[in-house]
């Protein structure tokens, strides 16, 4: 397994610096953040970022993401053009050797809270979901946008898209899914690329919109959709694991054992109720998952991709990039790094 950790550029308050000092950080997973959704990536704009991060002893190891434009999603006629810029990305992105890519497939909005900075009673404060809050927001109105989604539409662009969706079933964004992979998937296996799909976060539909990655049964249907060894997933524990019916560890053995686990996303989740969950620090005690039993599925499928920690908590009077300060997501690097030295030395 080899470590890494996320980062958002210049722009991001944890540097490189900060990063390379936690002990056990191999690689870095990136993006380029300042070429519109849709656009090539150019090879010198990958360099410069490549750079960058060997500068500080760091690899570069995972993009996180090659964002999919809207029109891909909804099937328009224009998305012939976006998939061939897709698959140039990925081909300067080989060129510069980086081999894993990962990505998502939700409509207009990716990842999705309630609260940014609930208290828990420690003091720290957390991502929570709580359904009938969401059931109660408007994207449309007021300044409501999260971290992950796009802030470059305008209200009536959004509009305009989530108006278009509305006659988009879940069978529709299943084929516009095997499209996409049909135009990309060609390509990263010719360039050695893997490609790794996120789990929709959280995994049921939001504000009306489809969401169709969200449980074994749909993991497996998605890696059949186009049977390659580069057409893979990123296993993200927290997106999966607020639904009851996924068994993380269970699903680490069945999709890692097909080689079809090109990164993975260690973080814990307490579910609070019906379709609500806190975000709680990485510990098994913590929360819901037994984080435990999700890395000694790792460890026991020899898994030998990257793996970050995810989310963490604001903590010690942190402020920054919600889900993605320094403290808390450093802390469950070094749990997840000692979870991983007893089960090797365990096993000797
Ligand atoms: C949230 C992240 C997601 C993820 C994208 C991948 O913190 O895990 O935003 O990066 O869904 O495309």
């Amino acid at each position: 397994m080899k470590m890494t950790f996320r980062w958002y550029g210049d722009d991001d308050k944890v540097t490189l610096e900060n990063i390379r000092q936690i002990p056990g950080m191999k690689g870095i997973v990136s993006a380029i953040y300042d070429v519109p959704v849709g656009e090539v990536w150019s090879l010198e704009k990958i360099m410069a970022l490549k750079n960058k991060i060997e500068s500080y002893g760091l690899e570069l190891s995972v993009i996180e993401s090659v964002p999919v434009h809207e029109d891909i999603k909804m099937g328009l006629p224009t998305r012939d053009r976006y998939i061939e810029n897709y698959a140039q990305t990925l081909r300067n992105l080989a060129k510069a050797g980086v081999y894993v890519v990962c990505y998502n497939f939700m409509p207009v909005f990716d990842w999705t809270r309630s609260n940014l900075d609930y208290e828990l009673p420690d003091g720290s404060k957390a991502l929570i979901y709580d359904e009938p809050t969401v059931q109660k927001m408007n994207p449309l109105v007021g300044d409501l946008s999260l971290p992950g989604w796009d802030a470059s539409y305008t209200k009536d662009e959004m509009k305009a898209i989530l108006e278009k969706y509305q006659s988009i079933s879940e069978e529709d964004l299943w084929s516009n899914l095997e499209y996409f992979l049909k135009g990309v998937i060609p390509v990263a296996e010719e360039v050695g690329i893997k490609m790794a799909i996120h789990p929709d976060d959280p995994p049921w539909s939001i504000f009306g919109l489809p969401r169709i990655i969200t449980n074994k049964e749909n993991l497996e249907r998605f890696i059949n959709l186009v049977d390659s060894p580069s057409n893979g997933i990123t296993l993200c524990s927290g997106s999966l694991g607020v639904s009851r019916e996924n068994d993380i560890p269970e699903l680490i053995r069945y999709f890692g054992k097909k080689g079809r686990i090109h990164f993975a996303h260690i973080r814990n989740i307490k579910i609070t109720g019906e379709k609500c969950f806190e975000e709680s620090s990485h510990r098994s005690e913590d929360g819901s998952l037994d984080v435990y039993e999700i890395v000694k599925a790792y460890y026991d499928i020899g898994f030998d991709g990257p793996f970050r920690p995810d989310h963490g908590r604001m903590i010690w009077g942190e402020t920054g990039r919600p889900g993605y300060g320094l403290y808390d997501r450093a802390l469950g690097a070094v749990y997840i790094n000692g979870i991983y030295e007893a089960l090797v030395r365990s096993s000797k």
